[in-house]
């Protein structure tokens, strides 16, 4: 896994989004994503407003929203992102051929594009699946102002995922065909890649300090444990705002473990 700092890779690194993300990781001292699972644009712009403050990225699921518009969602969610600096990843974990994931990125009525800085993908579909969606990442930048990364689904959190041993190695060498636009994984652990000149985000979902997992399959690591498995980025759901739980408050909690855990893994605690 990197030892070296936030702001020591976002000097090098080659991805503009990457760079940008690793780079206010370091100025804001966090490297927490919150990830809003809510049913309404109220909901999810009034947990964003308190999390703002301590989180680096804020992942969605805009096809959980009921009352999701480009008006009344994606440009409240812009002006709050641009206020409290973070980025926006919609996790669509697209997963079909190359020509089809490029219209579901660019059109439809979420037009996923124009407005999340990092989405995903699985691998199972191969590797024309980066090279459709940067297709529509680069048909969106005609300015040159709206970067885009993409991350594959190397492992999952959930019990008995089929994500592991050759698929997970498969996933890694669908992201080698890019180095550009693919920025990093979901995965629960490094995936090396270092001496072949690679320096990927690793975002790990699956992060919990009160539960152990729900009913439904989701398992939860501690924030230290997954840090020194190798994850960049910790993605906590309900742990910020389930159970009826102070998302502020929590968010701060979960961000001060999680760069007291990144210090320690660099070697500056
Ligand atoms: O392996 C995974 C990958 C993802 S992206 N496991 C996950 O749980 N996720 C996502 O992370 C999931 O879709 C959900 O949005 C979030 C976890 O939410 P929590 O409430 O369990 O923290």
């Amino acid at each position: 896994m990197s030892t070296l700092t936030y702001a020591e890779r976002a000097a090098v690194h080659g991805s503009a989004v990457a760079a940008k993300l690793l780079r206010l990781m370091e100025e804001k001292q966090t490297n927490l994503c919150a990830s809003l699972d809510v049913r309404t644009t109220a909901e999810l712009l009034a947990i964003a407003e308190q999390v703002g403050p301590h989180i680096c990225l804020l992942k969605t699921h805009v096809d959980i929203l009921e009352d999701f518009s480009m008006e009344g969602t994606v440009v409240p969610l812009k002006e709050l992102a641009a206020r409290h600096g973070f980025l926006i990843f919609e996790d669509r974990k697209f997963a079909d051929i190359g020509n089809t994931v490029k219209l579901q990125y660019s059109s439809g009525v979420y037009r996923i594009v124009e407005w999340a800085d990092i989405t995903n993908a699985h691998g199972v579909t191969g590797p024309g699946i980066v090279r459709g969606l940067k297709q529509a990442a680069e048909e969106n930048d005609v300015n040159g102002d709206a970067p885009r990364g993409l991350l594959m689904l190397a492992e999952l959190s959930s019990v008995g995922s089929l994500a592991h041993g050759e698929y997970t190695r498969g996933t890694v060498e669908i992201a080698k065909s890019d180095r550009e636009f693919v920025i990093g994984f979901i995965a629960q652990r490094d995936m090396g890649g270092r001496e072949e000149g690679f320096d990927w985000l690793i975002m790990t979902p699956g992060v919990g300090l009160d539960d152990k997992g729900d009913a439904l399959g989701q398992q939860y690591r501690t924030v230290d444990d997954v840090v020194e498995t190798g994850s960049d980025i910790i993605i906590v759901g309900r742990g910020l705002f389930g159970k009826g739980r102070d998302p502020a408050r929590e968010a701060l909690r979960y961000r001060t473990a999680g760069w007291a855990a990144y210090l320690r893994r660099c070697g500056r605690a």
